[in-house]
């Protein structure tokens, strides 16, 4: 017999459709949150005889149950952990721990692709095409290679994933993987993961028009209220206002917060771990604690949020050598010009601000932070040249 705890997400489900895939019914599978798994390996250790081969994938355990686990192994027991995170390296000291981050190829591992070659390689599993093709998906997915690859099929996986309860899935995914001999969604599965992607982008233009900027700690933040599709809405909100450092999510139901982030010079793991939280570089929470609460909430609730840009300017566009017009809220305007080939300057009103940009970039992510305005819309524009031109007449 062979027991797996994975974690409960899409890359710790693979893992248990790999071993199912292999072991068929001879494996008893579960899925854990990640405090959960420590209550799951102390039952095993307490009520499982030393004849069941425990496997533990994509989720490490604490010190207690490292040395419980090492004490079992050492007396005949059957354990094999399978892990890629970082933070787990230290259990390679151990004959049944297999941590990798990164393949020789330079590629980032999943928990999925590790079992998934480990039981190959142990002749526990026949590889096939299908399931290579689903663990490559998973595996894009785990490690944000999907986004970089644009892979859709990876994020839809995902999708699908969250539409349906782990026993459908894990179910559909079984019957398909046995069968075909590549992967793919059936036509019913498209047309729900097209309907899904619709309205996730109803929700993002919605959530849009809430996002407040505040400038927090060092950063400048984009604040939101939201409970779901927070990789999407984070994703979507950092690429739209790439002024801003990360986006917070508030899930003010869940006491809870994500951070989000596209630059390369932030890591929000950081930043979460401020209040007491942590994760990745690129994606991280924490609990809403007092601190966090008066910083994201109490001090940002009566900002009013920020405006778009104007999207289909044919005079009023960026990096423009006449000069692109910005207002604020209080109907300040800003013209962002070029001096000369190496430096732009702003005029508010009628007069030049003392900063100097070496691009058009810095100046706009000046005006943005310091001002939160917007790009007007040509007609603003135009109304504005004219006045300039009846003041340099007069
Ligand atoms: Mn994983």
């Amino acid at each position: 017999m062979y027991r797996l705890l994975s974690h409960n997400d899409l890359d710790g489900v693979g893992c248990g459709i790999i071993a199912k895939l292999a072991f068929g019914d001879d494996v008893k599978v579960r899925y854990n949150s990640i405090g959960g798994l420590n209550h799951e390996v102390e039952w095993f250790l307490e009520n499982e005889g030393k004849e069941t081969f425990l496997f533990i994938t994509d989720l490490s355990v604490n010190e207690g149950n490292e040395k419980r686990l090492e004490e079992f192994y050492q007396s005949g027991g059957k354990v094999q952990m399978i892990d890629h995170h970082q933070t787990a390296l230290h259990f390679n000291e151990y004959d049944w721990g297999y941590v990798k981050v990164e393949e020789e190829s330079g590629h980032l591992t999943s928990a999925t692709s590790l079992l998934y070659q480990y039981l190959v390689q142990h002749e526990l599993m026949e590889p096939s095409n299908a399931v290579a093709e689903f663990v490559e998906l998973v595996r894009q997915y785990d490690t944000w290679e999907w986004e970089k690859n644009d892979n859709q099929k990876a994020q839809r996986l995902n999708a699908l994933f969250f539409l349906v309860s782990i026993d459908e899935f894990e179910e559909s995914m079984l019957s398909r993987l046995k069968e075909g001999d590549s992967f793919t969604f059936n036509d019913f599965e498209e047309k729900i993961l097209d309907m899904e992607e619709d309205k996730i982008e109803r929700y993002i233009r919605r959530k849009r028009r809430e996002l407040v900027q505040a400038e927090i700690d060092d950063y400048f933040a984009g604040i939101v209220y939201a409970e779901s599709y927070h990789s999407e809405l984070g994703n979507q909100l950092g690429k739209e206002y790439p002024h801003l450092d990360y986006i917070a999510i508030l899930n003010i139901g869940g006491k809870r917060m994500g951070f989000r982030t596209i630059h390369d010079h932030v890591d929000v793991s950081e930043v979460a771990s401020r209040f007491g939280g942590g994760g990745h570089v690129k994606a991280s929470g924490c609990s809403l604690n007092e601190e966090a609460y008066k910083k994201f909430v109490t001090e940002t609730f009566h900002l009013e949020p920020l405006r778009e840009d104007a999207k289909r300017n044919r005079y009023n566009v960026k990096e423009s050598s006449f000069g692109t017009l910005y207002e604020d809220r209080k109907e300040h305007q800003y013209l962002l010009y070029p001096e000369n080939d190496q430096q732009w300057r702003i005029k508010k009103g009628e007069k030049i601000l003392e900063n100097v940009f070496t691009s058009f970039n810095d100046g706009e992510v000046f005006l943005k932070r310091n001002y939160a305005a917007w790009l007007v819309r040509d007609e603003h524009f135009v109304n504005y040249l004219i006045k300039l031109v009846k003041k340099g007449s007069k």
